[in-house]
């Protein structure tokens, strides 16, 4: 059978340093006012948005469509900062499929991923660069710039996966990263208590 264009095999050229890869398909900017619903200290929030609605990640995509299967790259980068005393995080999600993992890549920066089942199991990994973490299905992920510098990840997972946001929206993560005494700290979710 004749190959399709998009069945020969591509490579992109990754940036350690910025998180950025070229070719890409699309890029993604989410700010605080993207977030509102995420950061626990509302009037922070606000304050924020006003002040000029900061940057707080961008997405770099790729999706890699053959006839037979769909992979996808994605890499992150988390500027750092803070709302209030929380520090700058993805919005967070669960994939809609039952059976699909996920894997991240630290390469740049210092961090947590966090992640949560509907059960209410909730596991935190360190990160540092090097840190590979696989995300197994049914696990919500999160990830937590708690550095100085930008936090890059390296993301692969399969189109299938879909994704939903609705839930972390509402309830969010069982903890939150909170700088406290100038150390990152968990503390309960508000919403959790
Ligand atoms: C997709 C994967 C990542 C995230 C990205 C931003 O399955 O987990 O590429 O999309 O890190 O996070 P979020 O929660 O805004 O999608
Ligand atoms: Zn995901």
């Amino acid at each position: 059978m004749a190959l399709k264009k998009e069945d020969y095999p591509i490579s992109v050229q990754f940036d350690f340093n910025t998180g950025v890869f070229e070719p890409q398909e699309k890029s993604v900017e989410r700010k605080v006012s993207d977030m509102v619903k995420m950061f626990h200290d509302k009037t922070a929030v606000e304050s924020m948005i006003k002040a000029g609605d900061p940057l707080v990640y961008e997405i770099f995509y790729y999706g890699f469509k053959t006839s037979a299967s769909d992979m996808a790259l994605g890499t992150t980068r988390i500027q750092p900062g803070k709302v209030g005393d929380e520090y700058y995080m993805t919005k967070g999600h669960f994939h809609e499929a039952f059976d699909q993992p996920e894997i991240y890549f630290c390469v740049k920066g210092e961090g947590y991923l966090l992640m949560e089942t509907r059960e209410g199991e909730f596991q935190a990994e360190k990160w540092t660069p090097g840190t590979i973490s696989h995300i197994p299905p049914m696990w919500a992920h999160r990830v937590v710039n708690t550095g100085k510098e930008p936090l890059v990840f390296v993301a692969t997972y399969h189109l299938a996966a879909g994704h939903t946001y609705t839930e972390v929206e509402e309830k969010g993560f069982l903890k939150c990263l909170v700088e406290k005494d100038g150390k990152a700290t968990f503390v309960l979710n508000d919403k959790r208590k």
